[in-house]
């Protein structure tokens, strides 16, 4: 019954990503962490489904397996093609223009016909494994072609892409080089999902002014079949996050992490990969300039950030990280004292109840990206908040800005408004802070991952019916 929403009584479901949903250990796989893979593992094993993707090691050529019950179909990518199709065209050229071309993208014609011939592998996986009438959800800005191709190989199969970043204004997009490929590509879908509703709105225009379609109420018409176009916006294991925050060994972590800190007064806390788009330059220097004017103090306030090491082949990158370490030297150079620094600073990838844990021992949390699709570490900090305290400092160009209107909300391109947003957090009294801590956790605990997943996969299902 294609019509049903129960998950048990679905055609079976392929997900197709870049990278698998597992990690290497020892003795074999098990499942990576993160709320993504722990919603779509579920489904796919109640619907007899596989997951399409990279190991992560170019040149794996490895033979289809099992991990939890749910059947995984590698892809090999070759160490060139790493370097085109993913550092080059995914990273260097979508990634800065899908994120206001935050920085200049590299276009480069060796690195496009990587990605479509990469991106042709993923189609030829998908149309030789589905199931006749199966369910295709693709995701994310590695694989924007595959829709495209595996409809021209597999009209009976219901394909929906999500694209996990933002989809930028006609003015930005139409820069690049295959733009017609791209919407081309995705307008193979059934459904495509974006995080905000903007994202829905620009990809439509960007479709009707480049291939001149016709689009109405979110559908775009195709000589067959048609596209609809919506927004799903992404969310976390509201209760896993919580469970592990509610561990005895998280406790007892949390207050360690503060007593090494010195006990100060305020633990403020950054999280994020070291990507650009993060805004953790712009973070430091409000962060120093509030120390320099004394309106915070380095014996009662630290900074604690976390910049987990990503793309480290791409230029942008290095320049990024040069950047952040120079500046951390200078603020703890200026204001640290013996055995007390003001920045601590982590290059590293923590494991996740330390990441869990240091979000508990998180008074202000700063999460100030210049754009983001979401930002599921904002989500993460409030549902790690079982204590109902805690505050959140926000930027207005996160995904997450649209649901979590109990943060402080902030342009981090203005540093006046972004100072004054973290000494607003900062000095926020404790019957503010309960409340809007409240605010955002029933707003996290009523929209989770898993309803995202649901809420997509029944949109899907209705798209694949014949209008
Ligand atoms: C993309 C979009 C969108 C971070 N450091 C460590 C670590 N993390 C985990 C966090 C969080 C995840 O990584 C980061 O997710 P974000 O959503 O914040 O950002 P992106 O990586 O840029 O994700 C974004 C997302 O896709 C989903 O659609 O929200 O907008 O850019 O879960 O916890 N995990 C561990 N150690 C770390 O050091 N274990």
């Amino acid at each position: 019954d294609s019509t049903s929403n129960d998950a048990s009584s679905r055609n079976p479901i392929v997900i197709a990503a870049n990278r698998l949903p597992v990690m290497r250990t020892d003795d074999g796989w098990a499942p990576s962490p993160g709320g993504l893979v722990r919603a779509l593992l579920p489904m796919l094993r109640e619907s007899g489904g596989t997951w399409v993707g990279w190991t992560g090691n170019s040149d794996d050529h490895v033979e289809p397996f099992h991990v939890d019950g749910v059947d995984l179909h590698p892809v090999p990518i070759s160490e060139e093609e790493i370097e085109l199709y993913y550092e080059g065209f995914s990273n260097d050229a979508l990634w800065p223009l899908y994120h206001d071309a935050l920085r200049d993208s590299t276009y480069d014609a060796a690195q496009w016909e990587a990605y479509r011939s990469v991106n042709e592998r993923f189609a030829v996986t998908l149309a030789n494994i589905a199931p006749t009438d199966a369910t295709v959800w693709i995701h994310d800005y590695q694989l924007q072609l595959v829709p495209g191709m595996l409809r021209e190989q597999r009209p009976d199969v219901t394909i929906g892409f999500f694209l996990h970043i933002p989809f930028p204004p006609y003015e930005l997009f139409s820069r690049l080089p295959w733009r017609e490929e791209i919407i081309t590509g995705l307008l193979g879908c059934d459904l495509v999902g974006f995080q905000r509703p903007k994202g829905a709105t620009n990809f439509i225009a960007c479709a009707q002014q480049l291939l001149g379609v016709d689009a109405h109420d979110g559908i775009i018409e195709n000589a067959e079949y048609q596209t609809r176009v919506d927004s799903f916006p992404i969310s976390i294991d509201f209760g896993e996050v919580e469970e592990m925050a509610a561990g005895r060994a998280t406790r007892k972590r949390t207050s360690q992490i503060r007593a090494r800190l010195g006990d100060p007064e305020v633990i403020m806390l950054g999280v994020d990969r070291l990507d650009y788009t993060k805004g953790i330059g712009l973070r430091l220097q409000a962060f120093a300039q509030l120390l320099e004017d004394g309106r915070l103090d380095p014996e009662r306030h630290v900074l604690v950030q976390v910049a987990t090491p990503t793309r480290e082949a791409v230029e942008h990158y290095k320049d990024e990280r040069a950047q952040i370490e120079r500046l951390v030297g200078e603020i703890n150079g200026r204001f640290s004292r013996i055995g007390l620094p003001v920045v601590h600073y982590l290059y590293q990838t923590l494991p996740y109840d330390e990441l869990i844990a240091l979000y508990r021992a998180g008074d202000v949390m700063l999460v100030t990206p210049f754009r983001d699709g979401m930002n599921l570490v904002a989500k993460e900090y409030a549902a790690a908040h079982i204590d109902g305290d805690g505050v959140l400092v926000l930027s207005e160009f996160a995904g997450a800005a649209d649901e979590l209107t109990d943060a402080v909300l902030v342009n981090p391109h203005d540093n006046e408004a972004l100072q004054d947003a973290i000494l607003q957090a900062v000095a926020m009294h404790r019957h503010e802070r309960r409340h809007r801590m409240a605010g955002l956790r029933d707003q996290i605990r009523k929209s989770d991952v898993q309803g995202w997943a649901d809420r997509f996969l029944t949109a899907l299902l209705h798209a694949g019916e014949a209008p």
